[in-house]
């Protein structure tokens, strides 16, 4: 990628097991094969110090109380912030399953106030596009895996889903609601075509922060 071109910071975000992790790779082999330098990150980043303890909290093997998760799961994205503006001004568009949304979402949905949960967030590189993969809770219970984590409960879930229903109607301008339960391939020929034309355009543009 020429000089002064920025890459785009591209979330996936959505309940458990709405599709997030395979769209999110398929975008960023799809980005590879064109030549396009593309990474992929997710959130919890679990391998930093802090990242063990949200990983052993969300495994059942640490209690902590609700504000506190709260805090180290935005603590992790600070933790990497500086890398990530680095490698997007490097020209590296970042493909990442969750973020600060994430955040706001499961803890509100705790009970936790939807803006004190925002507001550590603030401050954080804004992502260029929220692909928001939405299901019915109820849909999610048939895939693989579901209830092995502390999360994965239908009335819990339900109630991530309304929160995220609510930040994307807050957050329109950037973010692009999808039916999770479209076929893998369609859904994902859609997010890569908004993705194809996101990246020239936001290519020559400054980052920005959540606010
Ligand atoms: P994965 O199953 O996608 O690894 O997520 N979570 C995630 C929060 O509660 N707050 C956050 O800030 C983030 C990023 C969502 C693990 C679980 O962690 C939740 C599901």
């Amino acid at each position: 990628m020429s000089a002064g071109k920025r890459g785009a910071l591209i979330i996936f975000e959505g309940c458990d097991r709405s599709g997030k992790t395979t769209q999110s790779r398929l975008l960023v082999e799809l980005l590879k094969s064109k030549g396009i330098p593309a990474l992929p990150m997710n959130f919890p980043e679990r391998s930093s110090s802090i990242g063990q303890v949200i990983n052993s909290y969300l495994t059942n093997s640490k209690d902590l109380k609700d504000e506190v998760i709260h805090l180290m799961f935005s603590a992790n994205r600070w933790e990497h912030m500086n890398q990530m503006k680095q490698k997007l001004l490097e020209g590296h568009t970042l493909v990442v399953d969750r973020y600060s949304f994430s955040g706001v979402a499961y803890s509100s949905a705790k009970g936790l106030d939807f803006d004190w949960c925002y507001a550590p967030e603030r401050g954080l590189i804004k992502p260029d596009a929220v692909f928001y993969l939405r299901a019915p809770p109820n849909d999610l219970t048939n895939r693989g895996q579901y209830g092995e984590e502390r999360y994965e409960k239908v009335e819990f879930q339900s109630r991530v889903a309304k929160v995220f229903d609510r930040l994307c109607a807050n957050e329109a301008s950037y973010w692009h609601q999808f039916d999770a339960s479209q076929p893998v391939d369609e859904l994902h020929a859609r997010i890569a075509s908004i993705t194809e034309e996101l990246l020239p355009t936001v290519a020559t543009q400054p980052l920005d922060t959540l606010s």
